[in-house]
């Protein structure tokens, strides 16, 4: 009875403090984009800002977080900028790195945790347009080509900023060390994030959505999400709202997402929240850092990140695979051999992944099920016995068989689910699947 009565008040409370944007009913035009979101399926996340120039400054876990682990202050850090000049930068060689890859989406920094912009804001001067060499807009440049290539650009926005004086007060990190007054206003901040969003969602076409950012700095802080949330809708309808706060989604968002994790693990210890109805998206580093650190050698082989993302296919979440290029405007060649090797990956198993659904049976330390229609795709990854057991697939099977080579697989039925059988020497390393005809 207690707990009857404690839940509701506790959901008031958190309703309270994030106020979200109150009864969101999404466009029509938002919830096409939610569909193809689930279809578009794998997306190329990209971190690159003035921080990649430290390139991690020699520590193994920094890259976009070196002004605040390194305690630069803000004076000394803006020389960063002066030093970003990406001149191999080709939009047009990235956006076919992730066509390749098979990827139908890219979701880039456009303003991250140092606050600086990586576009022409005309309402800071803390940007790429003035503070480089270079001068130019990336993510115009970038748009162009997405558009020119038939992919969608959303676009990362940090909430939490250690570089405006207004961002006050302070939440966990971005403390004493940056040199700011130790005063603010916190409603002149929140206008200032509003109008760099407005000019995200009003210079660049139309583009995919925001990936919100770092409010997990301060809960206690009045994010204003409702006027936020509205502005976007407003603006553009159709453009899909997530946030990485690690919570169940507030009204307002569009997808869910999940980071290093897959839905509903927690190995990271930040992803606290269940798994909603929304769309879902997990996020995954290629080593273990997102912006360029040179030291950070711990690359995930090929194998790794497809099974992971068949994996997140199987609780029917896309996967947002980074990119942490370099300050000469380069993707890391690690980075692109491993996403051509998952291109190919795709080019051929691509039927068993895209346009799919969760399966039937949850994703399991062997493996993982998709689903589309009626047919069930069975992938295992590792398991050590030739038999496998899929609790609860009782629709009556007309076929299975090997998509490798399409022989015929075993299988026997009851009424608790279905046994399949897979011998050893018809496996392949990465992902063996099943695909079975229901009836
Ligand atoms: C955030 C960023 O801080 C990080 O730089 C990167 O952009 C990643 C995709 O998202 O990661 C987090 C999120 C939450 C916490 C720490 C890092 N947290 O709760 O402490």
């Amino acid at each position: 009875m207690k707990k009857l009565v404690l839940i509701p008040i506790f959901l008031l409370l958190v309703q309270l403090t994030v106020s979200a944007q109150p009864g969101y009913t999404p466009s029509g035009e938002n919830l096409q984009n939610r569909e193809w979101f689930q279809e578009a399926k794998f997306g190329m996340f990209i971190h690159w800002g003035i921080y990649s120039v430290m390139a991690g400054g020699g520590d193994f876990g920094i890259a976009e977080w070196i002004m605040n682990q390194k305690e630069i202050p803000i004076d000394a850090y803006e020389n960063l900028s002066n030093l970003f000049n990406p001149v191999e930068f080709d939009a047009a060689e990235w956006v076919k790195v992730a066509r390749d890859a098979g990827m139908n989406y890219i979701t880039i920094t456009s303003k991250h945790h140092d606050g600086f912009a990586m576009y022409d804001s005309k309402v800071s001067d803390w940007d790429i347009a003035e503070r480089t060499p270079y001068g130019r807009d990336v993510l115009k440049l970038l748009k162009e080509e997405c558009d020119k290539q038939g992919i969608k650009l959303f676009f990362y926005y940090s909430q939490l900023d250690w570089h405006h004086p207004d961002y006050y007060p302070r939440g966990r990190t971005g403390q004493g060390y940056t040199g700011r007054p130790e005063s603010g206003n916190w409603d002149a901040y929140i206008d200032y994030m509003n109008a760099q969003l407005t000019e995200l969602l009003t210079n660049y076409g139309e583009i995919g959505g925001i990936w919100f950012d770092g409010m997990w700095d301060q809960w206690e802080a009045d994010w204003q999400l409702d006027e936020t949330y509205a502005l976007i809708h407003r603006l553009q309808p159709g453009a899909l709202i997530g946030s990485n706060h690690h919570r169940m989604p507030f009204p307002g968002e569009d997808f869910q997402m999940f980071e290093r994790d897959l839905p509903g693990e927690n190995s990271m210890g930040f992803n606290q929240g269940g798994i909603s109805d929304l769309p879902l998206e997990m996020c995954e580093t290629m080593n273990g850092s997102w912006g360029y650190n040179i030291k950070d050698r711990r690359f995930k082989s090929t194998t790794q990140l497809i099974q992971t993302m068949v994996k997140a296919a199987g609780y029917g979440a896309n996967f947002l695979l980074n990119n942490g290029p370099m300050p000469n405007g380069n993707l890391q060649p690690e980075n692109i051999d491993t996403l051509k090797v998952i291109g190919k990956w795709l080019d051929k198993y691509g039927e068993t992944y895209y346009g799919t659904t969760r399966g039937p049976v949850p994703p399991r330390d062997w493996g993982a099920t998709t689903r589309k229609g009626k047919t069930v795709y069975v992938h295992i990854m590792d398991y050590g016995d030739e038999s496998l057991f899929l609790p609860g697939l009782t629709d009556k099977i007309a076929s299975a068989t090997l998509f490798d080579d399409q022989s015929k697989i075993k299988y026997t039925q009851n009424e608790m689910g279905t046994i399949i059988t897979v011998p050893f020497d018809r496996r392949n390393d990465i992902d063996t699947i099943v695909v079975i005809a229901l009836k």
